[in-house]
């Protein structure tokens, strides 16, 4: 389905296992992002970040640009082509580490749980999951998990994936994670069944 492309806007609901992050923390996370942000111009891969802990969606034209936002300025030299961030192994390594960042005693949203990729084999638009913290190391426990309400948000449009912050992640073909679903794991170049079909996701 590469060619359509995503627009920004609607509600997502996003269910946070973990800690709510106060809004005095989403500001300094978004404030931390640095100049240069403009919302990705038509006809162009959109690079979006939604804030698990408050469901907010900004949207770049830059895939740079977006991990410097999810990680909260952690990480500003990503490759500015997404499908060449996701074959370099030392931005994998750095982005599958869970490591948040504390401002003035606070945490803020900052590690990547996960990056989706509109097409397979890490291709299109991307929509990357920031979170205050990534996940625990037990695999048995859910740490965070998202439904997916509109195609806005990328309901039914998920092609790959790429998990961060010590998370796997399982889709599932329904919201409420429900209907078929891929097993946890912390990549997938290609999504069999559930290609254009993702509608929520767990990570633990
Ligand atoms: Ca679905
Ligand atoms: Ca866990």
């Amino acid at each position: 389905m590469r060619g359509r492309r995503i627009a920004a806007g609607a509600v997502l609901v996003v269910l946070g296992i973990g800690s709510a992050v106060s809004p005095a923390a989403a500001d300094q996370r978004s404030a931390a992002a640095g100049p240069g942000q403009r919302p990705a111009a038509a006809g162009t891969d959109r690079h979006c970040v939604v804030d698990v802990s408050t469901a907010k969606m900004t949207c770049y034209t830059s895939f740079r640009t977006a991990i410097a936002v999810a990680t909260a300025g952690r990480i500003t030299d990503a490759p500015q082509d997404a499908r060449a961030a996701a074959a370099d192994p030392t931005l994998r390594r750095r982005l599958a580490a869970a490591t948040p960042v504390k401002r003035d005693g606070v945490t803020a949203a900052a590690t990547t749980i996960g990056t989706m990729y509109e097409d397979r084999d890490y291709d299109g638009g991307t929509l990357t999951y920031s979170a205050p913290s990534g996940c625990t190391g037990p695999t048995s426990d859910l740490d965070w998990q998202v439904e997916l309400i509109t195609p806005e948000h990328w309901n039914d449009e998920i092609g790959s994936f790429l998990a961060g912050g010590n998370c796997w992640l399982s889709l599932f073909e329904h919201r409420g994670w429900g209907g078929a679903s891929t097993p946890f794991t912390w990549l997938d170049d290609y999504l069999g069944v559930l290609d254009d079909e993702a509608s929520s996701i767990r990570w633990t």
